[in-house]
């Protein structure tokens, strides 16, 4: 039996023979030279099938192969400079496991409706396979920073009494004929959480029934949510600057090629590291006020506000102290002017906006009993989280950070649809 080996790994065996199994990424068909490019999940490589090397059955195989048929090659490893990834194999033995039908999805420019249709296949692309491995390392690089930093992961519940983010964006489901909502946050649980184990987090799929159509949206997203006991603003911003840098360079380190692949250019990525500019929320205003974006105080920021922000500053930038009655219900009150909150949002450059949202929490029982009454929240869905301010309450902060908005980022692509395997948005469950 020859060895079997991932493409990714295939330069440690120049001169020997191995297998490979994979599928038909490309085939130029030169009479007695059929050169077939394989791919194999970790890499693609050039597999030499010369007519005097093979049986006739293999060589009469490799002539019929299609796009996407899958196939096990048995060949040896030899380094060619000229070939991409720069290893290639010659091939002495050919299996072929199932040949397939014509492809629906070609080098040709296909519209985005029939490529999301087709999201199953589309996964298969050069571009869409760099993103994604890209979106692995930023999952990786977050759990590896945060378990590294004396955070314990604490998965919170997907189905839950009440909301965290707004009651406008919920997806109600029957819990055996009590409404039950998926979880638009783990951060109120996270907060339980962390009267128990000091700094946590939760990391998984989260729900919003957002109804508008937008390139940074999804109604299923994931969200890494940091949360720290006796933490104030300042060190969840601290917190903050540090995991993204990490992220950032972890990317620029493990996923170079990809990148590459993607034209991103890195020079600004580079530039992400400790300290991130920091302004008031009031600081945004004037400063947007300057550049002649139209904007009053309390107006809440949207795209166009974030992307001129963005462009002001080399690094991603801070904006803290946003006006209370724009923020969700938990944030503390500033002490000096309370018409302002503790919040934070972190806003990538480079017009990609927010890709976090965050803040120091209301640690008083009186100020957030009146906020719930305020939004107008169920008290009795929230008597649990009430329970945390009578029993030991602390000052605490928190964050969550958008996996999808942040690989959108380092990738620099348009949409964030491309940024998870199979995006839920509006008007789409298939497939
Ligand atoms: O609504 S957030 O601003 N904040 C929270 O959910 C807090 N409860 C998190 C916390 O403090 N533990 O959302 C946080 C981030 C936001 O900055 C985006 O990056 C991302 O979650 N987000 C989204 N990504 C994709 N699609 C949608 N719809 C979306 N909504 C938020």
């Amino acid at each position: 039996m020859t060895k079997q080996v991932y493409v990714e790994k295939i330069g440690e065996h120049v001169g020997e023979q191995v297998t490979v199994k994979g599928w038909v990424y490309n085939k130029t068909d030169k009479g007695r030279l059929q050169f077939v490019l394989v791919r194999d999940g970790t890499g693609v490589i050039q597999c030499v099938v010369f007519k005097k090397a093979v049986s006739p059955e293999a060589f009469e195989a490799a002539m019929k192969l299609t796009q996407e048929s899958s196939l096990v090659v048995t060949g040896t490893v030899r380094a060619d400079e000229r070939a991409p990834g720069g290893f290639e194999l010659d091939v002495a033995d050919l299996q072929v496991l199932q040949i397939a039908a014509e492809y629906p999805i070609s080098p040709k420019e296909h519209g985005i409706e029939f490529l999301m249709d087709n999201r199953h296949l589309w996964i298969r692309s050069s571009r869409q396979y760099a993103i994604l491995r890209v979106r692995a390392e930023v999952i990786r690089a977050i759990r590896d920073w945060l378990d590294s930093h004396g955070f314990l992961n604490m998965d919170t519940p997907i189905l839950t009494p009440a909301a965290c983010e707004g009651t406008t964006t919920l997806f109600e489901t029957d819990f055996f004929g009590q409404p039950a909502y998926l979880a638009q946050s783990g951060q109120l649980y996270n907060e339980a959480d962390i009267m128990a184990f000091g700094r946590v987090y939760c990391f998984g799929p989260t729900f919003r029934a957002e109804k508008s159509k937008t390139r940074r949206h999804l109604l299923e997203f994931w969200m890494v949510e940091p949360e720290m006991a006796f933490a104030d603003l300042d060190e969840c911003m601290t917190v903050e600057e540090e995991l993204v840098s990490y992220v950032v360079q972890r990317c620029l380190q493990n996923r170079a090629t990809e990148l590459e692949a993607l034209e991103r250019d890195t020079s600004y990525l580079k530039n992400v590291v400790p300290p991130f500019p920091r302004i008031t929320y009031d600081e945004a205003i004037d400063l947007l006020k300057k550049a002649g974006v139209e904007v009053e105080w309390g107006d809440d920021f949207g795209a166009p506000h974030e992307t001129a922000l963005g462009e002001h500053f080399d690094k991603p930038v801070f904006v803290h102290h946003y006006p209370t009655q724009i923020k969700a219900f938990y944030m503390e009150a500033d002490p000096v002017d309370p018409r302002s909150c503790l919040s934070v949002d972190l806003l990538a450059a480079e017009g990609y906006g927010e890709i976090i949202g965050g803040g120091q929490r209301t640690a008083s029982l009186e100020l957030l009993e009146r906020r719930i009454q305020e939004h107008k929240l169920p008290r009795e869905a929230y008597e649990w989280y009430l329970d945390l301010r009578r029993y030991g309450s602390v000052p605490h902060s928190g964050f969550g950070l958008g996996v999808e908005r942040t690989v959108a980022w380092i990738c620099k692509i348009d949409h964030v649809r491309e940024t998870i395997p199979f995006p839920r948005v509006l008007n789409r469950l298939y497939p």
